[in-house]
């Protein structure tokens, strides 16, 4: 039996959280007296916190010493944190739990490469952590995305090759990981942006069962 390892991309694939870190970011940047547009927080998709707080100073040519950058940080975490703190099962995305069970059945290898150090109680709220042979998170790398380190590391824990690998994201930086890897890249999102993926869907819901199938034979 074909054995594939999925691995599936957190904020922006598998929940809507990408909206509450760029609100947590936006408030933080105009404190900080910086104009925070849709377009540079689409820079920060799939970048760990500590290289988006570095590229937004940078957008602003401002910079902070090592204790007041430590404390933005907190405070951006703090702020996410309690966005997050209410979430539950309807903030899946369209159509996560369909594909995540077809998965399931077809008994493929299902993984988390994200880079957030908040993924594990994100899993927990909307109820799916049972459903991972593995999880990689921010806390379990030292190089974020476009390094292809979490996505590596998702292959090690099941023991799959890369070329067996199929990668879902919504980030740049998440898909320029996943062909660094040899790993088959999949867009989820604007097919503009995430144009260096192998294969774009703009969500789950016009993923077909089908396409599934073949990526399982591929
Ligand atoms: P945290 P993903 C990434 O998660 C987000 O896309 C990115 O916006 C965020 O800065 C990063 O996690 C770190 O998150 O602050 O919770 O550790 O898309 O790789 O699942
Ligand atoms: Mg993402």
């Amino acid at each position: 039996m074909k054995r594939k390892c999925f691995i599936f991309d957190l904020d922006g694939v598998i929940v809507d959280t990408a909206k509450y870190h760029y609100q947590a970011w936006k408030s933080l940047a105009n404190e900080l007296g910086i104009d925070f547009s849709v377009e540079q927080n689409e820079q920060l998709k799939g970048v760990s916190r500590v290289d988006s707080l570095k590229k937004i100073l940078k957008w602003s040519g401002r910079t902070l010493d090592p204790i007041e950058f430590q404390n933005k940080m907190n405070q951006k975490n703090a702020n996410y944190i309690e966005y997050i703190s209410g979430m539950n099962t309807s903030e899946l995305l369209p159509d996560v739990d369909r594909v995540l069970k077809y998965l399931t059945n077809k008994e493929q290898f299902i993984t988390l490469g994200s880079a957030s150090k908040n993924a594990r109680p994100i899993l927990d709220k909307v109820k799916i952590t049972g459903l991972f042979d593995a999880i990689v998170d921010g806390n379990d790398v030292s190089k974020a995305k476009p390094n292809p380190e979490v996505f590596l590391r998702a292959a090690q824990q099941t023991k799959s090759k890369t070329k067996n690998c199929i990668v879902f994201e919504d980030s740049v930086a998440g898909i320029q990981a996943a062909n660094k890897a040899g790993m088959t890249s999949v867009g989820i999102g604007d097919p503009k942006i995430l144009h260096e993926a192998q294969y774009n869907f703009q969500n789950f819901k016009v993923m077909s069962n089908d396409f599934l199938e073949q990526l399982i034979k591929k």
